[in-house]
């Protein structure tokens, strides 16, 4: 078999609202028929994907009748259990409804908030029910235009409220469930609270159940900031805090565009799995790898599949990549540290003495400051495996 082709260990996933974007955007109205998600579930696990996510209102449209929801649910669970795919990670729409127009969790009527629990608890009960260990919140509505219409704090307050209702209420019930927080700098609001991911992992350091609480990155939402997405992972792998991850792709400076993996700015891409496959060292990330994204509007269903292939594909290829960089002894070479573990331990760990230590020694700046690093060389070899003239 071609060694990049996706297979269930690679642990692949994709949310129904990702295969089943039907191609509706701001300008046009849908290109594509809705998919029933038994059936992405079967195409999903033609492909070779591990799992499907969702969110509540994807499998039980909002309104259905609890008969109706739970015959969706059986024949979705048997789906499930025929296809061998897995229910990783849930979510609850609080962005559609007309009613969450100013916001969720973060809503100035108590009554909204009210009913974002209750929508929440109800899909989270959903999630678990499917198997899932993983509860993503993305605030899609929670921001404004309208900048005095609530002072920022209250936002801010609201939503830890809720989080840490919700976090209760999981203990409670006895589910072995974590949440997974997602940033977002705007769109659908002019402004979003809680822009990136950093915003993020101070807010989960104040939350009263904070170990079960870590965060879900996406590419598209860092890159829409101009920020480094590897470096904000590479935070939240360090801090413990990566519980789940959103790939897909975007150009800077745009619209959310949630574009097939590694479809834009592939260097990046290179250096995401790199971190993520942790092939220079350090823990691997062993979560779902989950694609938010979707195919252009101009494909028809074979080009769905198409998408979904292409971002696993991808991936696979990029990690071979980078392991064979990582591998490189000319790599190695250029990376290979000064050896020094006295002067480590010393600057690791503040005494009497290593203070000291530091004033009296003579660091030759100047001469240190003469010294090439390489990273030209360094780089370039990068591009050299990602375009295929090494390691091939
Ligand atoms: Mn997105």
């Amino acid at each position: 078999m071609d060694p990049f082709t996706p297979v269930p260990a690679d642990r692949f996933t994709f949310g129904l609202w990702t295969v089943g974007n039907v191609g509706r955007d701001p300008f046009g109205e849908p290109v594509r028929a809705a998919l029933a998600p038994t059936y992405i579930v079967q195409k999903l696990a033609e492909c070779g994907a591990w799992g499907v996510n969702l969110h509540d209102d994807d499998l039980v449209p909002y309104g259905s009748s609890a008969a109706k929801r739970d015959a969706l649910v059986a024949d979705f669970k048997a789906a499930l259990e025929d296809h061998g795919l897995v229910v990783p990670m849930a979510t609850t729409n609080l962005f559609t409804h007309p009613v969450f127009k100013d916001g969720a969790f973060t809503s100035n009527d108590p009554r909204v908030r009210g009913f974002a629990l209750q929508k929440t608890m109800n899909a989270i009960d959903l999630g678990v029910e499917l198997g899932a260990s993983t509860y993503v919140f993305w605030g899609g509505r929670e921001g404004a235009e309208a900048e005095a219409c609530r002072d920022p704090r209250d936002a801010v307050k609201r939503m830890r409220a809720a989080i840490d209702f919700l976090a209760a209420y999981v203990q409670d019930q006895g589910y072995d469930l974590r949440f997974a927080l997602e940033a977002k700098p705007n769109e659908p609001r002019g402004d979003n609270y809680f822009p990136t991911t950093g915003h993020m992992l101070h807010f989960i350091s104040t939350l009263e159940h904070e170990a079960m609480v870590g965060v879900n990155p996406e590419v598209a939402h860092e890159n829409m900031a101009g920020l480094s997405f590897v470096h904000g992972v590479a935070q939240a792998m360090e801090a413990g805090k990566l519980f789940h991850i959103d790939l897909n792709a975007q150009k800077i400076g745009r619209y959310d565009q949630d574009l097939r993996f590694g479809s834009e700015d592939v260097k990046q891409a290179f250096f995401l799995v790199r971190l993520l496959e942790g092939t220079a060292g350090g823990p691997r990330y062993e979560g779902p790898r989950h694609f938010d994204a979707h195919a252009y509007r101009t494909e028809d269903e074979d080009g769905v599949w198409e998408f979904a292939r292409g971002c696993m594909r991808t991936y696979k290829l990029l990690a071979a990549r980078a392991r064979a960089f990582d591998a490189d002894p000319d790599v190695r070479a250029l990376l290979a540290g000064v050896a020094d573990d006295d002067l480590e331990h010393r600057i690791a760990h503040y005494s009497k003495d290593n203070a000291t230590a530091l004033r009296e020694r003579d660091f030759a700046p100047d001469t240190l400051a003469r010294r090439g690093l390489g990273y030209e060389r360094l780089d370039q070899l990068a591009l050299e495996y990602l375009l295929g003239a090494r390691g091939a």
